[in-house]
């Protein structure tokens, strides 16, 4: 009965640490997958995470489900860490909140919901994005078409061509943006940059559909990266936002997230979460509850809160400084003149290196460095002792 069935293709991002794994020389490095390691290059359990289940286990919390749209206090934090506590779509009750299974669930959600509602509406995604985007779209069938972002002559934003290509899409599509540190190119636009993409979107009744996966870790302050959300909520716009808490509290094998809709009314949120509840129900019923309950214990408690915040900090800090020293060991080493200077100017997680599909696997299969074959590394997976050695390869993959 199953002979019909062909194998799937693995996935570009998460099939490289398949291939790490397998690999035995000593100086190999994986780069592929954005998660955070440490210095030593081992995962990291934040502080904070192992005090929330610590209240947990004090307060004898129960494993009762849930209800279809997730805990109370998560949803209210994830809200006010988002917006701001006193940011006045909140007071009026104007945001549908809905505790998704992480960034990725929130976001097909979120796709279920725009296919129910807006069937002939299509989503516009930048060029190139987070590979997952065509996937979740795909098999929401919501229809999608790319507009540019990245300039390679530059290794900088195409803003000109994103501006453009927003403009020439039909009235009324979604824009899917990246709030903060866009994967894979790590390029944001500036601020002045946001109040002219959100002119051109309120221009065209476009919806904007914002994709949160690293508030608090691009420059280590959760307002700065919310700042693009909110100047588009303060604007009066409606919006989605999909949440994730895999970076920013190291949560990723926990999945979870949230799907928020800013509405223009507190009547039309009702109406949406309770569409979203609907959508949920018949895909997973609940979500789990133990992600829910550590950022809400961390963000319920003011001693937690402001230790999560210099733990973020300090995670965002050692990757600023990997980013800087790759940076001054490529500068030195190269004698070719080129200008490295792109590294320094990309933020978050990753740096796009514009390394090409055969220079990516020269870095694989002669230097051991295992990424993705666009040519993105995370830095969050290199330590300081190692930058030295990834300038060598990158230097030696560049020029032959
Ligand atoms: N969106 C973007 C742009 C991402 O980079 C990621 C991965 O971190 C996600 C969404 C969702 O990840 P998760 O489902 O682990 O929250
Ligand atoms: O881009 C990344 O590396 C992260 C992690 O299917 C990730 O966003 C990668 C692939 C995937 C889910 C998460």
């Amino acid at each position: 009965r199953f002979e019909g069935v062909t194998m799937a293709p693995p996935d570009p991002i998460l099939g490289v640490s398949e291939a790490f794994k397998a690999d035995t020389n000593s100086m190999k490095l994986n780069l592929g997958v954005g998660a955070y390691r440490t210095e030593e290059l081992q995962p990291y359990v934040l502080n904070v995470v192992k005090k929330a289940e610590n209240l947990m286990l004090e307060r004898g919390d129960n494993k009762e489900y849930l209800p279809i749209e997730g805990l109370a206090a998560f949803n209210r934090a994830t809200a006010e860490l988002l917006l701001g506590a006193d940011n006045p779509v909140i007071k009026q009750e104007r945001v549908a909140t809905v505790q998704g299974l992480s960034g990725t669930g929130s976001l097909r959600l979120a796709a279920a919901f725009i296919q129910r509602y807006f069937p002939d509406a299509k989503v516009l995604i930048s060029s190139p994005t987070w590979g997952n985007h065509k996937n979740i779209f795909n098999d929401a069938r919501v229809p999608w078409s790319e507009y540019r972002y990245y300039d390679p002559k530059t290794v900088g934003l195409d803003f000109d061509g994103m501006i453009s290509d927003i403009k020439a899409a039909p009235n009324g599509s979604f824009v899917l943006l990246h709030g903060c540190a866009h994967n894979p190119t790590g390029i944001d636009p500036t601020s002045e940059q946001w109040e002219i993409i959100a002119d051109v979107i309120q221009e065209k009744n476009h919806i904007p559909f914002f994709d949160v996966a690293y508030q608090g870790f691009a420059s280590g302050s959760l307002d700065e990266d919310a700042s693009s959300v909110r100047l588009f909520v303060s604007r009066g716009m409606e919006l989605f936002v999909a949440q994730s808490y895999s970076k920013n509290l190291g949560l990723y094998a926990e999945r979870i997230g949230a799907v928020n809709v800013i509405c223009s009314s507190s009547d039309a949120a009702a109406r949406v979460k309770s569409q979203l509840k609907r959508l949920a129900r018949p895909m997973y019923s609940n979500p789990p509850v133990h992600g829910a309950r550590i950022v809400a214990n961390v963000v319920g408690d003011p001693a937690l809160f402001s230790e999560w915040k210099s733990e973020m900090e300090f995670m965002a800090g050692r990757i600023k400084s990997v980013r800087k020293r790759l940076f001054e060991n490529l500068s030195q080493k190269d004698k070719s003149g080129k200008d490295w200077s792109f590294i320094l100017k990309q933020i978050g997680m990753f740096s796009f290196t514009g390394l090409n599909k055969a220079q990516s696997d020269n870095m694989t299969n002669k230097w051991h460095v295992y990424m993705t074959k666009d040519g993105r590394i995370s830095l969050a997976g290199l330590s300081l002792s190692k930058c030295e050695y990834l300038a060598d390869a990158i230097i030696d993959s560049y020029h032959n």
